[in-house]
């Protein structure tokens, strides 16, 4: 009984969530650009697989600040808070404990390397979204690491499905290196919206620019326009 109210009051808000964003999302490039830059087959989204001025690489190259923050399981926090209803702080088996997904799909760094179709599983922000109930008027997020990152996002590109938290990648632990324990996936948007050594999630109700976004990045991050500095 318990368990079922739980889990209608889940459903419940995720179709909120789903009624508010639903029409900007439809707006956003990656699913309304009808003239995406870019070359190869079309990928699972129906863009071209490589972007505008990238390069595969089977290699993935590390990037960071200098810093590779080591974060034991015992004491990795997620704190999410900010213009939600519900703010909360994970310990790792709390997380653990969200439902998990599995997902496919692309990497695109600003340095012009893509790495295609990696393996990854994790929690959907759009499920922790759902949990700490963004305000009416939350419209974007900011996402800080365990070093002195942070990355600012667009709640409808947030919200996508395949915007992940992710602890594991080829089925192994993601590896300290590329922010393990666990990294946010922005598969439709510039790798560096997706913060490593993830610790925490801030709702907004306005935008305020991370640490590459200050110094001159892109707001909105769009692979197929070459959208890279502003
Ligand atoms: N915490 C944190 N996250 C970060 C960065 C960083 O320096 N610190 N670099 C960003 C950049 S510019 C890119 S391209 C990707 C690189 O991820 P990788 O090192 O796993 O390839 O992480 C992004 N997330
Ligand atoms: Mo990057």
């Amino acid at each position: 009984m318990e368990n079922e109210g739980k889990k209608e009051r889940v459903i419940e808000a995720r179709m909120k969530l789903k009624s508010r964003f639903e029409e900007k999302m439809k707006l956003t490039p990656s699913i309304a650009d009808n003239k995406p830059l870019g070359s190869g087959p079309l990928n699972r989204h129906g863009m071209p697989a490589i972007p505008v001025g990238q390069v595969v690489t089977t290699k993935w190259p590390v990037l960071d600040l200098g810093e590779q923050p080591e974060v034991p399981l015992q004491d990795w926090r997620l704190t999410i808070d900010g213009a939600v209803e519900n703010p909360l702080v994970l310990t790792w088996e709390e997380f653990m404990a969200l439902p998990q997904t599995t997902g496919t799909s692309d990497f695109h760094c600003v340095t012009t390397w893509s790495k295609l179709n990696m393996n990854w599983k994790g929690v959907r922000l759009m499920d922790l979204a759902a949990l700490v109930q963004p305000k009416e008027q939350a419209t974007h997020i900011m996402c800080y690491g365990y070093d002195d990152y942070s990355a600012n996002l667009l709640l409808e590109e947030a919200l996508k499905p395949d915007v992940l938290l992710a602890h594991t990648v080829e089925g192994m632990p993601l590896p300290e290196e590329h922010g393990g324990p666990v990294r946010m996936i922005t598969p439709q948007l510039y790798a560096w919206k997706g913060a490593k050594w993830i610790n925490r999630i801030e709702f907004m109700t306005a935008n305020r620019l991370g640490f590459w976004e200050k110094r001159g990045y892109s707001n909105t991050a769009y692979p197929w326009r070459n959208d890279r500095y502003s």
